[in-house]
């Protein structure tokens, strides 16, 4: 790892600019305003309390990380052996310690909450985001609203064990928006708030779920107005949103990189790309979880193995034919277990030939030694 300060900034370069508030951010300790939280503090060690320090991840480029401590932000940069492995490797929201006076990072800590999904194009998973409490899964009162999609956001929220609100945006632009709320009505605990992004008095509600010390994800779509959210919450222009244009329901990818941004007298704001493939794998209990009066259900059905489709005795079924099951969520339910199953076994297949392939690099390494040193 090569020695890693590149520079240091001052407190919350991101968010600072609102002079008068940021003042309130500060009251906080620097940590805590950071996310910093017990189950943090008790994984360090009383070498480690006196040697390292603390600090969060706000963005990750391709060799540097934007890491912002008690003391700052600053830039590392990031090559060596310690974050090799895809899961290792540090990704938005994580904590790392760094050797006070190196600045090297030692370590990641362990994280509270994980989000990743099926990279799209290859056969490894991909990591959004890690110690986030809460998530907004952001769609707007247009062509965008789907509730299979939301359906498949939830579940990666829930395998996440983070508190979910879905926002529904642009009800300025449109008179019919209450039917969009009434889709999710039969939701069980999910929370659901009408917008217009672009006004300050409107995302109000939405305050409770970015508390200073907590850390909020805002997921959804290209387009959907999630940076436009954050500017609103944060009371300033944090990130650049997309311009006026004809067919507002298109998005256009204008947020590029996914990156924390700490907001005045708040929490920490996620703000990243809409994501055009959310691929879900590695996920159990966050799809049933999801969907649990449907697994509840299921768990009636006569056969075990029910495919809940003409089984006698299927709970599921019977739900359905009475009207009380929509029969679109039970086959988005049955899709996302398929895409589950296969995803994890692709990961499990990729897992199994990279250890075979760092054996044969580490067999062929020893012959290489052996020769050199002339065993035979
Ligand atoms: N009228 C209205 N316009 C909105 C609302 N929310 C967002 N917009 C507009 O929608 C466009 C897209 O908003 P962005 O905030 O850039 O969308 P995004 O979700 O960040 O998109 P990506 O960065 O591409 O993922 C902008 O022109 C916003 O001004 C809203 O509630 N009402
Ligand atoms: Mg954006
Ligand atoms: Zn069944």
């Amino acid at each position: 790892m090569s020695k890693s300060l590149i520079s240091r900034r001052p407190l919350f370069r991101r968010g600072a600019s609102n002079g008068g508030q940021e003042k309130a951010v500060n009251t906080q300790t620097p940590l805590r305003a950071r996310g910093w939280k017990p189950f943090f503090q008790q994984q360090l060690s009383l070498d480690e309390l006196v040697c390292c320090e603390p600090v969060r991840v706000m963005a990750v480029h391709r060799s540097q990380i934007e890491v912002s401590g008690e003391h700052g932000d600053e830039v590392i940069l990031v090559n060596g052996p310690l974050f090799e492995e895809a899961q290792e490797k540090p990704t938005v929201g994580d904590w790392l310690l760094l050797e006070r006076d190196s600045r090297k990072p030692v370590r990641r800590l362990e994280r509270s909450s994980l989000f990743r999904r099926m990279a799209p194009g290859a056969k490894q998973v991909q990591l959004i985001a890690a110690n986030i409490d809460n998530v907004l899964i952001v769609t707007s009162c247009n062509h965008d609203f789907n509730l299979s999609r939301i359906e498949r956001y939830l579940a990666l929220v829930k395998e996440a064990g983070c508190r979910a609100c879905v926002v529904l945006t642009k009800s300025d632009l449109v008179d019919e928006h209450e039917q969009y709320r009434e889709a999710l009505k039969s939701y069980r605990d999910l929370p659901v708030v009408l917008v217009n992004a672009l006004d300050r008095e409107s995302v109000e509600p939405l305050r409770e779920y970015c508390r200073s010390g907590e850390t909020l994800a805002l997921l959804g779509s290209s387009g959907v107005g999630k940076s436009t959210l954050l500017n609103s919450l944060a009371g300033t222009e944090l990130a650049a949103t997309a311009g006026i244009r004809e067919d507002d329901s298109k998005g256009r990818h204008t947020t590029r990189h996914r990156a924390l941004y700490a907001i005045p007298d708040g929490g920490l704001l996620l703000d990243s790309p809409g994501m055009r493939e959310l691929g879900l794998a590695d996920i159990g209990e966050g799809l049933s979880e999801a969907f649990s009066d449907i697994s509840e259900l299921a768990a009636q059905c006569r056969f075990a193995d029910c495919a809940h489709e003409t089984e006698p005795g299927c709970a599921v079924r019977a739900a359905m034919d009475a009207n009380e099951l929509d029969e679109r969520r039970v086959r988005n339910w049955r899709k996302l277990e398929r895409e589950v199953k296969r995803n994890s076994q692709t990961l499990a297949e990729t897992r199994a030939e990279e250890r075979a392939f760092s054996q044969l690099v580490r067999k062929v390494g020893g012959q290489a030694r052996s020769r050199k040193n002339g065993d035979h």
